[in-house]
Formats: structure tokens, sequence, C-alpha cells
């Protein structure tokens, strides 16, 4: 049996605070305003909240360049008010995991202000400076939001590094002053009581031997950072992670989570190994990548539900009792789920939702995936923030690439379809703020909301809460949790149906993730008689001679 932890039977929701609430009128979501939903984070039935970074930030990245770690950003509010969000989550029996990001912080930072001062400066070394080669840039590198990773610094005369905006630059984590300051400041946090870290682009900390150019697809203007041999799971990753688990992370029990990009399921057994010398477990982002095209994230590509199903299973199997696994298919970053891979219905999302939440491993939601939150029509370029989409456009547009097509693609993949603001209400601005929100509302809020939902026994809010209890209190939640886990008919094209077998008790899931309704044969060893169902959208299926008819959207569960 695997062995037990909080962690392993937790489900996290993730609030990108920006979006969240705002409790002041200034358009930007903030602290006050998470303090005021703890409630309704409670009656969801979740345990842990992941908090994006609230650290003083100039925002260029939404908090994702940080200037002070050691402070909180000015429009989230005070310290004061995180220790009342902190206190709050407590007092509800509810743990808080920080969002960690080590790989690189703002330029506006003071170990960046002094590093860039001069070549002599005592924290010249704390980034990765390289002179030009032969009068250019160091290497082929792309930064993740358009044009290169090197940036020409005019007062030393050197190009600094920084694989995503320019005023993101990464730190030099071969060096061990900086791993010790990071340490320090870790530590700093898990004396203020926090439960956990999610770790930004962690695997992307360790730089290969002498910064090498990376392969370039044809049409590409840059060599992705992210490729093999770029900066993903560099030499160094797993020893510094091993001394961040021996400095900090096992004085504590935490929740840690690797956002790992680039990561395999071999490299994955290692991250997260169930010895516990590095993280509790980390995000893979394979499927999350299946449906973009050749050319990358910014050219549409073909979902397959086979495809997708292969994945994750190949997840399940490939971790199980190796490493432990991490449940998602929203973030901050990653288009809504309900539009990407349902059909922007209701009962899509739900089904969605039990496909990935009876899986093993540690289930995330994200803010306004249990209400069944939608991509927005954002419409032309200019009602985009984020800066991953902007400069994507600025640039692809620049090299030809014809705007029209280019923009129905970021309509489908832009991360800002997952930061439009939380839909609470039918009121002005779906109740998210009193003032001009900082992003559009998606306009559906006056119906999609959760006010609406907490009085639908059949919104998708209610069907979260169903799906966080079967796995949070039931008598079944041992058997979601440690079960393990067989895929069922993996040529499919509608019906994701999968077991997960134990001891004592096996369950069926059976998810019919498609538009149509459709009959699916039980597998003969499996019939349904004396099973118990447990969870069912729409009428009990009638299992006749073995068939099951499933409605469109159909998810039902049975234990036997
Ligand atoms: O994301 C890392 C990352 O790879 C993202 O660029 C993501 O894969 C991409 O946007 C998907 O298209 C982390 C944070 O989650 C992201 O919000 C930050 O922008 C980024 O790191 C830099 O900190
Ligand atoms: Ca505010």
């Amino acid at each position: 049996m695997e062995q037990r932890a909080w962690w392993k039977e937790s489900v996290v929701y993730q609030i990108y605070p920006r979006s969240f609430c705002d409790s002041n009128g200034d358009g930007i979501g903030d602290l006050p305003g998470i303090l005021s939903k703890l409630d309704y984070l409670h009656d969801l039935g979740v345990n842990v909240i992941w908090l994006s970074p609230v650290y003083r930030s100039p925002n260029d990245d939404n908090g994702y360049d940080i200037s002070d770690y050691q402070d909180i950003m000015a429009e989230f509010g005070t310290m004061a008010d995180f220790d009342a969000v902190l206190e709050g989550l407590h007092a509800r029996g509810m743990k808080l995991v920080m969002d960690l990001v080590v790989n690189h912080t703002s330029d506006e930072h003071a170990w960046f202000v002094e590093s860039r001062a001069s070549k002599d400066s005592a924290k010249r070394d704390w980034y990765i400076w390289r002179p030009a080669k032969d009068g250019g840039v160091p290497n082929n590198w792309g930064s993740s939001f358009s044009g290169s990773a090197w940036e020409w610094d005019e007062t030393t005369g050197e190009y600094y590094l920084h694989c995503f905006s320019r005023k993101q630059p990464d730190l030099n984590w071969d060096n061990p002053a900086v791993r010790g300051a990071v340490f320090d400041m870790m530590d700093w946090w898990c004396r203020k009581g926090v439960d956990g870290f999610r770790m930004d682009v962690i695997s992307m900390i360790s730089k290969p031997e002498g910064l090498p150019d990376t392969p370039m697809r044809p049409g590409q203007l840059y060599g992705d950072v992210m490729a093999p041999g770029g900066t993903c799971n560099g030499p160094h990753v797993h020893d510094y992670l091993k001394e961040m688990n021996r400095r900090v992370l096992s004085r504590y029990d935490l929740l840690t989570v690797g956002e790992t990009a680039g990561v395999t399921v071999e490299e994955a057994q290692r991250y997260a190994n169930a010895e516990g010398t590095e993280l509790g477990m980390v995000f893979q982002f394979e499927h999350v990548g299946l449906d973009c095209g050749p050319g990358g994230k910014w050219t549409a590509g073909q979902f397959s539900l086979p495809a997708l199903k292969e994945n994750l299973a190949k997840w399940q199997y490939e971790l199980e009792g190796k490493a432990w696994n991490s449940l998602f298919f929203c973030n901050h970053d990653q288009p809504r789920v309900a539009s990407r891979w349902g059909d922007g219905s209701p009962a899509g999302a739900k089904c969605l939702a039990t496909a990935l939440h009876l899986m093993r491993g540690t289930p995330y939601v994200y803010q306004g995936e249990e209400l069944g939150m939608t991509n927005c029509p954002f419409g032309p370029i200019e009602n985009y923030r984020d800066i991953e989409s902007l400069n994507a456009f600025r640039e692809l547009t620049g090299a030809g690439r014809d705007p029209e097509e280019l923009l129905s693609v970021i309509a489908q993949k832009s991360r800002d379809n997952a930061r439009t603001p939380v839909q609470w209400d039918d009121g002005p601005n779906a109740g998210f703020t009193t003032g001009e929100p900082w992003i559009m509302v998606n306009p559906n809020y006056k119906t999609l909301n959760a006010a609406a939902e907490e009085r639908d026994p059949d919104s998708v809010l209610n069907w979260f809460k169903a799906l966080i209890r079967l796995r949070r209190e039931s008598e079944w939640r041992d058997a979601v949790v440690y079960n393990s886990f067989r895929l069922l008919d993996p040529e499919h094209e509608q019906v994701f149906a999968y077991l997960r077998p134990g001891e004592e008790t096996t369950l069926l899931v059976v998810c019919n993730l498609s538009a149509e309704k459709c009959v699916w044969t039980l597998p003969e060893d499996l019939p349904l008689d004396g099973a118990k169902l447990l969870l069912c959208s729409g009428p009990e299926p009638k299992a006749e001679g073995g068939a099951l008819a499933l409605a469109p959207w159909q998810a039902a569960v049975w234990a036997r």
C-alpha cells in the first residue's frame, strides 16, 4: 500500500489573486477579497489553497516577476492582509501553499539591480551574464515570451539571460550564494506557517554546460529554451532539489509540487520519488500539449480523446509505486478545459471533472473551473492583457503570419482565457469588482455564476462538491485516493472509462466525453449487478446485455 500522506488525500484549489475578488473597487483582485471568500472555498470542500504570487512585483508577468520575496504587492494589500488569509484558512482546517518563483526574479529586485551595476559587483554571478558572441547574442535561445532570451545591458556591455520576459532575469543556481538566499527565504515563509510551495519552472534552474544552441524547427525564429538540450531537467537540477529538501523542505510538513516544464515520466520519477528526497509531486505538460500544432502553441492542433487517454494512462501506470501524480486540466496558463475539450456546456464541464478527479493523484481545481467557466470571446488583440499572447501576436504578425488566422488560435489558447474575473453573481462585473476590471469579464456571467449555481442542485459547482466529498469524506475515499488504475477501451473515440482496482473495492468510472449519446459495452468480467452507483450525471444508464446507453456528456461512477 502506498505510504499515506495528507497531501495525497487533498484537493488543491488554485487562486490567481488578480482575477479572484476585488475588495476595494480598483478593479484588481486582492487579499481582502480572498479573505471574504474563505467560507465559499471551505464549503466547496477543498482543503488546500495554492496562491499564485502575491509578492512585491512590477507585474510585467502578473506577479511571476518578483522584486521582493518577503513583502506583499501593494495592489494585493499588506502583509497583515496576507496573515489574515493564512490565519483564516488555518482556522477552517485548510492549508496554504505559496507560489515559489525562483528560476528568475524581477529586474527590479535589489539582487539584480546590484548585479547589473558592474562586472565586479558582488552579485554579478547571481545571474547569467555573457559577452557578445560574433557580435551578437551568446546562443540561439528564444524567450517563452517571444524575442531572444538574451538582453543587451549597455552599462556593463554584456547580455543577461531571461527565459521569459526581459524583466525576468534568470538566477544562476550554480552559485551556492543564490541557493542559500533562496533557501533562507523559503525557511522564512515556513516559519510564518505556510504549508508548502508550488515551484515555478523548477525544472529549468540548472542550465546546460556551455549554454549550447537548441534545435530549431523550420520557420522558427529562435531555439526553444524548453527543447531537449535546453534549460529543462538540467545537469544539477536534482542535486539542487535534494539540497533544498535537506536544508528546508524536510524540516516541515509541506505539500510541494514542481511545475516541471519539459518533464518526462522518467524525470518525474526522480523529482517526485517515493523516498521523498526531492518534491512530493510534479505537474507534467504532455497532455496540454497534445492539441498544439507542429509549430507549437500558436499553431492549431487537433484534439483526440484516444491520445489524451493514452497520455493520462501512461502517467498513471509509470508513476504508480514510484512517485505521486498531480491531476490538472486547468491553471492560469491554460485555456478553460470546458471550452478546450468540452463544448462549453455545464454537462461537459462536469464530465471532464469526473474523468480527472477519479484518477490516482492529487487533483487541482483552478478558480472558476468549479463553475464550468469557459474561454472568453475577447475579439480584437486590444482586449488581451497577457504578455505571452501580446508578444506572440506582435512577433508572429511581424514575421508575416496572417493576423486573423493567428488571432483565431490566440482566442483558443491564450492564458487570458483563464484570467477573466471569477463570476460570483449576475450583478455588475459578475460581482468581481465595483470598479473597472483590469481585464474583460466573460459576458456569460449573467447565467454562469456562483450564486446561480449554489441554488441549482445540478450545477457544475454542486457536482464538484460531490466529487470532492467522494475523495475527501466518503467511505470510498481510500479507494479514490490509493487504488490502482486500469484504462478500459483505449481506442474508444467518445468514452473515457477506467477502473480503480483495489483489495476491497473496485471503482468503475465511465465518462461519455462527447456531445453525442453512445452505447458503451462493459467488459465481460465487469457485470454491474451488485455494484453501487456513487455518482451519476443524469438518469442511471441501464446496462442492457452488458451495454450502457450513455447520454451526451454523461458521467457515472460505481463501486463494487
Ligand atoms: O509557466 C511556465 C511556462 O512554461 C509557461 O510559459 C507556460 O508553459 C506557457 O505559458 C503555456 O503556454 C510559469 C508560470 O506558470 C507562468 O504564469 C509564468 O509566466 C512563467 O512560469 C514565468 O514565471
Ligand atoms: Ca483591489
